[in-house]
């Protein structure tokens, strides 16, 4: 439906909200603007700054528009064809010289699902490597594996985001939507009008924070020691639920024995959450008729984040909190396309539909679909931190599209020597990242407004983005550019560039699995405002809510985990004596790579800066906006503090959108969780120098 003939409705290219938008054509160098679409229901109209600024990097200064090939050193201009075939000649060669694995792919969780998908497919059919895996490794997959391993199957949140204020309490942990989701604060707010309660867990007294009834500030690292403690509080009460415990789970023996051993006088000398308000959060979690656990970075990113997420789900479930209308577990993924981009095969060990590489069923399904020998399917690769860390070595040659590692990845000073290490690296983005600055091939790809693909948001709704106006002349689809270099490689006919075919053909490697999209449609989606899957044909009406008759495990029960807590692996020491933590600012979006080309956003985040305490900043002699030197086992940035009673004293924060000097990603650990493979974004050993200033 458009306002105008000129106005086309679509979404925002920025986090997993995927904020209704309109698009008006405006025939000048920016060749659209931003305009409301309030009938679109989860954001109903409201964008954060972001988005409404988001048309800039359409301008033709923003962005690149041809093919780069690096010559005698440089990257300089060249044509598609020269660019494709030197690209298609270094894999084929890598291949030939080292094996089929010593080719690698990195994708990214804000491609389409037909990107997605097909990015996915190349690998596994056109170049048959095992090596490929995505950023989202880096953002959900601690949620994801603690979802699976509940509930039988992971999908961020199980019920729509308007069930959020029938809930009559909420414990939101690690997570500050007021600046990385604005749009869903409403939903917050709602709540509390509605008389429930909001507990916010954060090292952090954030602007989310600043809604709720009760803030818990522990130390970063220590969730896992808080949720046991509050469930333990609840055994101890008396308040859990045995019907829905008998009835609905298995385990909870183990998970209750686990959580006994966890005294909350010990959780409190642990997380530094001062016990009172540790039973304040247990009652105002109990009294309620239902209730929700709402995770996001904070606790996943985390050499223990599946564990700690456990801890929390373990919490929903001994209170039978779970599988019923406005209660239950949800995780709040990240990127555009955080959900849909786990779902279709651009992991490491997966397959379309959420369906396992290892699986012989799934294998022969999926070949089938792709008219291949089941046999000719590699198995699972390395994680995304593993492949990054071969790079040089095992992985000789690199096709990246959708990430900017060299700024986000974690221990980024060695990953970036690793990126230098290739015999050959590609990069497709719209951008000039400081990745595609190390590639010798950049390939320039259209943008969110300038194709069409469907994105599936925080809560499983597939959601179509639309073409609002044509691509720049020199630039390519990303799905031209795959179908391009699998034609080189032999296999064209299997990549369509019509993103609609290209859907058509998922929904049929989905069929059947987890993730089942067989029964959604362009059409349906633009007639029902996004369908969620599960939807497994044209009349099943989608699922906005799993798990109200039964959790996905084979005997319908959720599962408890019992969960130990441990420290990070990184704790303070006398050489490194302070926590630091990363995350997101308001204005500055991942990497910088797209937020960082955008004016008003420049003002309004100019730069990078490490926040802490006026106590620890005073043991340090160090005012505000002072240079100071954050020192990591990993590196030495020299960055201005920024000074807020808003943090922990022992804690300092850096948001990571910058490269260079000043990036939070010199220093954040690449300790792996052992199931999710995820790494310590959130928890690292560093200590503070004042910089005498010049
Ligand atoms: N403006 C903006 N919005 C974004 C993004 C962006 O880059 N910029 N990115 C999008 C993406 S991909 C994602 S994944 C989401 C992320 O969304 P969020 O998870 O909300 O973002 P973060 O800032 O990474 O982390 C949230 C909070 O965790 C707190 N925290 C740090 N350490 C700990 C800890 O050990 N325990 C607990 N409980 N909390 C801790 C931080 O202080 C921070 O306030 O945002 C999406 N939206
Ligand atoms: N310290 C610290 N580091 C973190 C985190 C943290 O909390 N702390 N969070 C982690 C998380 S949750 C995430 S999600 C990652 C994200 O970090 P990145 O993976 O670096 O994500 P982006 O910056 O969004 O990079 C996307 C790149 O793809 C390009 N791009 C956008 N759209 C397209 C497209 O359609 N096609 C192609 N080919 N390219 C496109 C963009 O221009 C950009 O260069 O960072 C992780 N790193
Ligand atoms: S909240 Fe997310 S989807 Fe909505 S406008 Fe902001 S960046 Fe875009
Ligand atoms: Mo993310």
């Amino acid at each position: 439906m458009s306002n105008t003939v000129a106005t086309t409705d679509t979404h925002c290219p920025y986090c997993a909200l995927q904020c209704g938008m309109g698009l008006r054509r405006t025939g000048g160098a920016v060749p659209v603007s931003v305009v409301e679409r309030p009938g679109f229901p989860v954001n109903r109209g409201a964008l954060c700054g972001k988005g409404s600024n988001a048309a800039a990097v359409l301008a033709p200064g923003a962005r690149l528009s041809t093919p780069l090939v690096r010559r005698d050193g440089e990257l300089r201009p060249a044509g598609w064809d020269e660019a494709l075939d030197l690209v298609a000649d270094r894999l084929t060669g890598t291949a030939a010289a080292y094996g089929r694995d010593a080719v690698g792919v990195f994708g990214g969780g804000g491609l389409t699902n037909e990107k997605a998908y097909l990015l996915g497919k190349f690998a596994r059919v056109a170049l048959r490597t095992s090596a490929i895996d995505y950023n989202g490794r880096f953002c959900m997959s601690s949620a994801a594996a603690a979802g699976t391993r509940a509930f039988g199957l992971d999908r961020g949140l199980p019920f729509p985001v308007a069930d959020i204020p029938g809930a009559g309490c909420v414990i939101l942990v690690g997570s500050n939507p007021a600046e990385t989701m604005p749009p869903f604060v409403r939903y917050l707010r709602e709540l509390r009008e509605n008389g429930g309660t909001l507990v916010v867990v954060d090292p952090r007294r954030t602007r989310t924070a600043e809604l709720a009834d009760l803030h818990l500030a522990p130390r970063p690292g220590t969730d896992l020691a808080l949720a046991l403690g509050l469930l333990h509080l609840v055994v101890a009460d008396g308040r859990t639920d045995e019907d829905f415990i008998a009835g609905r789970t298995t385990g909870w023996a183990e998970t209750r024995a686990a959580a006994m051993a966890h005294w909350p006088e010990h959780v409190e000398a642990v997380t530094g959450v001062p016990l009172p308000q540790l039973r304040e959060a247990a009652r105002l979690f109990c009294d309620a008729d239902s209730a929700m656990v709402l995770t996001a970075r904070g606790p996943e990113q985390q050499a223990k984040g599946t564990d700690t997420v456990s801890a929390w789900i373990n919490l929903c479930l001994a209170t039978g909190n779970a599988g019923r209308p406005n209660a239950g577990y949800g995780c709040l993924t990240g990127q555009g396309n955080g959900q849909g981009g786990r779902e279709h095969g651009q992991k490491a060990d997966q397959l379309p539909g959420y369906r396992k590489l290892d699986d012989p069923a799934a294998r022969a399904h999926v070949a089938a679909v792709w008219g291949v020998d089941p046999d000719s399917l590699p198995g699972p690769g390395r994680s995304a931190y593993e492949l990054l860390d071969s790079l040089g070595g095992e992985v000789r040659a690199l096709l990246l599209t959708g990430s900017n590692p060299v700024v986000s990845a974690p221990h980024a000073g060695h990953v970036t020597e690793r990126l230098r290490s290739l015999d050959f690296l590609v990069v497709s983005d719209v951008v000039l990242s400081e990745t595609a600055e190390l590639a010798d091939v950049v390939l320039p790809v259209a943008q969110w407004a300038e194709e069409t693909g469907t994105m599936t948001n925080l809560e499983g709704r597939v959601i179509l983005r639309r073409k609002a106006v044509d691509a720049p002349a020199g630039v390519r689809t990303d799905l031209e550019v795959l179908h391009a270099l699998a034609a080189r490689l032999g296999h064209g006919e299997g990549f369509p560039t019509d993103p609609e075919k290209a859907f058509d053909e998922l929904r049929r490697a989905s069929a059947g699995g987890p993730a089942d999209y067989a029964g959604i449609s362009y059409e349906r989606i633009a007639a029902e405002d996004g369908v969620f899957w599960p939807c497994s044909s044209p009349e099943h009406p989608g699922t906005p809510r799993l798990f109200l008759e039964r959790f996905a495990h084979p005997d319908g029960r959720a599962r408890f985990t019992p969960v130990q807590h441990r420290p990070a692996a990184e704790e303070p020491d006398a050489r490194y004596p302070v926590r630091l933590t990363t995350g997101r600012v308001l204005a500055q979006y991942q990497s910088g790579a797209q937020t960082r080309r955008v004016d008003a956003l420049n003002a309004a985040a100019p730069g990078p800066y490490v926040e802490l305490h006026p106590l620890l900043a005073d043991r340090l002699g160090v005012r505000d906006g002072d240079q100071v030197a954050v020192v990591s086992r990993r590196g030495r940035t020299v960055t201005p503090a920024r000074l807020t009673t808003a943090i922990r004293p022992d804690t300092v924060f850096m948001p990571f959108h910058w490269a260079g000097e000043g990036s939070a990603n010199i220093h954040t650990n690449p300790a792996l969780d052992p199931v999710s493979r995820m790494p310590e974004f959130k928890a690292c050993a560093v200590r503070l120098e004042p910089v005498a200033s010049a």
